[in-house]
């Protein structure tokens, strides 16, 4: 059985996540920004050195072959594709997609290095905007669903950026961006590597989760809409207040969720005021929301919760309001047969394994549309993710990545 590079997939985590390091000791790279595009080329490196090829798609996909592993095989063939993504989120941790990028890499490097000779091809990606500055699951999105020109145009960045202008600065071809559906059958199947995110693993004392299914989800921002007014001469009932209004909406989200189901959760991560002077009544406020379900109907009930609450505040402050939320991202059920081929590996390594539901969104879950798609978790330390703490066992790290070859392998001869 090949065994995959712990030491050097160990090493690869370390330097890549030092690549975005903010002062509180968390990452940033937020994607098609300067660290990002560092910690790309960081990976073409990595890539040019074991002797891969690597091509770009038309969305910033990074898809990465083995021309020994393709000669080896029989390369007409679908290939079986595993990734994940190295962008973050703003004060993000070190191995949340990276873990995923870097082990299948690992992954690829060992089936070249061993010249094994496959029944199919293997891929491995580097989804492009996983984190949705842009929108959600951007990347895996736009080779499975796909997005026209006017959708990319229509398109926003956490900082007010259009995506087109970032995109194109950073190299990008719009035309080719509204053109990354892939063709169908391309991917055989696919597996992704992911540190859990939450607590479970880590509490039950369990080394790899078969994820069974990920959460729906949805988002965008809601925008209330007052009038500036002098903080001091204006009389508090004579006001429009839209950073009151905000407030409110913000203290429901809580009940909103509570009223669609026990596992439904609403977040707002980003409240801006306009015009943002501490002594002038907000004339506006844009109130970020996230909120995730893992039906697809639950997602529904709190999109349309959310749209409710908004209505009644905006009226009972006497408001405008607008609302532009995403198209949701269904909840994808992962593929039984991927799934046993996990369980199956991490058995056959004797580690312990349980299948468990997923309440973050991945790349996957837009695979999953066009290809029989499983997933691998391994244990978060404390259960943190999306901030500097994130932490995972270097064992776990370990097991994790030889557990994923053991998979790739299995399903390309499968
Ligand atoms: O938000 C998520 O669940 C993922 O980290 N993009
Ligand atoms: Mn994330
Ligand atoms: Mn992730």
């Amino acid at each position: 059985m090949t065994s995959i590079n712990a030491e050097r997939l160990k090493a690869d985590l370390g330097s890549l996540g030092n690549i975005g390091r903010r002062p509180s000791g968390g990452l940033g790279r937020t994607s098609f920004s300067a660290e990002d595009t560092e910690a790309r080329q960081w990976y073409f490196d990595r890539c040019a050195e074991a002797g891969l090829d690597v091509t770009v798609d038309g969305i910033g996909n990074i898809i990465v072959s083995s021309p020994v592993a393709d000669e080896l095989s029989d390369a007409r063939r679908p290939a079986v594709w595993s990734g994940s993504h190295i962008d973050t989120v703003p004060d993000g941790g070190a191995f949340d997609g990276a873990l995923g990028s870097i082990a299948a890499l690992e992954c690829l490097r060992r089936i070249h290095e061993d010249r094994l000779a496959l029944d199919r091809p293997v891929r491995c990606i580097v989804y492009a905007d996983e984190e949705g500055n842009y929108a959600h699951l951007f990347g895996s999105r736009a080779i499975s669903r796909g997005f026209s020109r006017s959708e990319l145009e229509a398109l926003t960045g956490r900082d007010g950026d259009r995506f087109v202008d970032t995109f194109t600065a950073a190299g990008g071809d719009i035309d080719r961006a509204a053109n990354a559906v892939l063709p169908e059958g391309t991917i055989d199947a696919s597996v992704e590597l992911h540190i859990e995110q939450g607590p479970v693993l880590e509490v039950e004392g369990i080394d790899i989760g078969v994820v069974t299914g990920i959460v729906g989800l949805g988002g965008g921002t809601i925008t209330l809409r007052g009038r500036s007014d002098h903080a001091g001469t204006t009389p508090m009932n004579a006001r429009k207040d839209a950073g009151v209004a905000a407030g409110a909406l913000l203290a429901s989200l809580p009940c909103i969720a509570a009223g669609v189901s026990e596992r439904a959760v609403v977040t707002s991560g980003i409240v801006t005021f306009v015009p943002g002077g501490a002594n002038v009544v907000p004339e506006a406020a844009h109130v970020t929301v996230d909120f995730r379900e893992p039906t697809a109907e639950g997602v529904a009930a709190l999109e349309s919760a959310l749209i409710a609450r908004t209505k009644a505040i905006a009226a009972e402050h006497g408001l405008d309001f607008d609302i532009e939320f995403e198209e949701t991202v269904p909840p994808a059920p992962l593929d039984g047969e991927v799934q046993s081929i996990v369980a199956a590996a991490a058995k056959g390594r004797g580690l312990r394994h349980i299948p468990i539901h997923s309440g973050a969104g991945h790349d996957s879950q837009n695979i999953a549309t066009v290809a029989p798609t499983g997933m691998i978790f391994v244990p978060s330390i404390d259960g943190r993710s999306h901030c500097p703490e994130e932490d995972t066992k270097w064992d776990d790290v370990a097991n994790g990545g030889q557990v994923l070859l053991d998979t790739i392998i299995k399903l390309a001869n499968r």
